[in-house]
């Protein structure tokens, strides 16, 4: 399969690569990585990225290049990092002439008509560098980085169950190139004091549940109060990681969208919205996700809800789950 992707990448002129919605680190450094690789080793190619808005602490490695819907036309679309169809962004991906995905979540569907998907690869930029390797690509110091990038960041700088042999390896191949490590992580990791703030909140204010899931609902307010956005404080999620007993941990962050008016539901309201990011060490949790219009990876998925009485529900089964859970391994907590 690996050898049908390149001889793909070899026939089509036009190359257009989408991202998964509400993009992460792994999914814009994969992204860009692709674009500016095949244009490194075919320069006569076209090679477009596509997607909406990048989040603040990676815009300066994203890209977003304007595609129109006939430019499609006869083109070869690849999907990077998303394992659902609900999840691609934009559309228009469905009117490549043929369509590649290269994924690595648990939840994923064949969307495409070569579906290269590895769940064990903790970040999709690893499985490029795979890609990248046995296809003998040149590669260089910007390439290196956006993969560098992509990995440190999905694997929580080579924390996550899922780090292995291959990944660390991929790692030093990338270091090789002269990654400047130090600019990458100023630029990724530093927060404005006034989310320090907010984090200082958290420690004091964060609740949990009967059997011990640890959560904290940022709402507008309180995000207006300490003036950061709703990203920063849904970056918060981390600082809830290392509570013991407490094997899963959720943020919930309003939304901030405007209210459509004559809605029937609530759940119709983007008003309302709300994101929950989910996370865990042991216990799965992107079942639950999928219970809430989300889903993602075993320990670390997202959701959308839309009221308190959702919020309720969902704390509801993530305690359960922890519940069953403690019962099974006493020794694991
Ligand atoms: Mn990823």
């Amino acid at each position: 399969m690996i050898d049908e992707i390149l001889e793909k990448i070899k026939t089509y002129k036009r190359i257009i690569i989408h991202r998964h919605i509400r993009p992460d680190g792994d999914c814009i450094g994969s992204q860009r990585a692709l674009k500016e690789a095949i244009l490194l080793n075919f320069p006569d190619k076209e090679v477009y990225a596509v997607g909406d808005e990048i989040p603040s602490f990676i815009k300066e490695y994203g890209i977003i290049d304007e595609v129109s819907k006939d430019m499609y036309k006869g083109s070869l679309v690849i999907v990077v990092d998303t394992g659902t169809r609900v999840r691609i962004c934009n559309d228009n991906y469905a009117l490549g002439e043929c369509i590649i995905k290269i994924d690595h979540h648990d939840d994923s569907e064949d969307y495409a008509s070569i579906n290269y998907v590895d769940p064990l690869s903790p970040a999709c930029a690893s499985i490029l560098v795979r890609l990248f390797k046995q296809w003998h690509f040149k590669l260089n110091k910007d390439i290196a980085t956006y993969l560098y990038l992509a990995i440190t960041t999905d694997t929580g700088r080579f924390r996550y169950r899922g780090v292995n042999e291959e990944v660390l390896n991929n790692a030093g191949y990338l270091l090789s190139y002269g990654v400047d490590t130090e600019k990458l992580y100023t630029s990724i990791y530093i927060k404005d004091d006034v989310t320090y703030k907010l984090q200082g909140y958290v420690y004091q204010h964060f609740k949990k549940t009967p059997n011990g899931v640890a959560y904290m609902y940022f709402t507008k307010k309180m995000m207006a109060k300490f003036n950061v956005t709703k990203e920063d404080a849904a970056n918060l999620v981390n600082a809830l990681d290392g509570i013991r007993g407490s094997l899963i941990w959720v943020v919930f962050v309003d939304q901030l969208k405007k209210h459509k008016k004559n809605v029937s539901s609530k759940e119709e309201d983007p008003g309302c919205e709300i994101r929950v990011r989910l996370r865990s060490r042991y216990v799965a949790i992107n079942e639950v996700g999928t219970h809430y219009r989300g889903g993602g990876h075993l320990q670390a998925a997202g959701a959308i809800i839309y009221s308190k009485k959702e919020m309720k529900s969902l704390l509801q089964e993530l305690d359960t789950l922890l519940k069953t859970f403690k019962e099974q391994n006493p020794m694991l907590y």
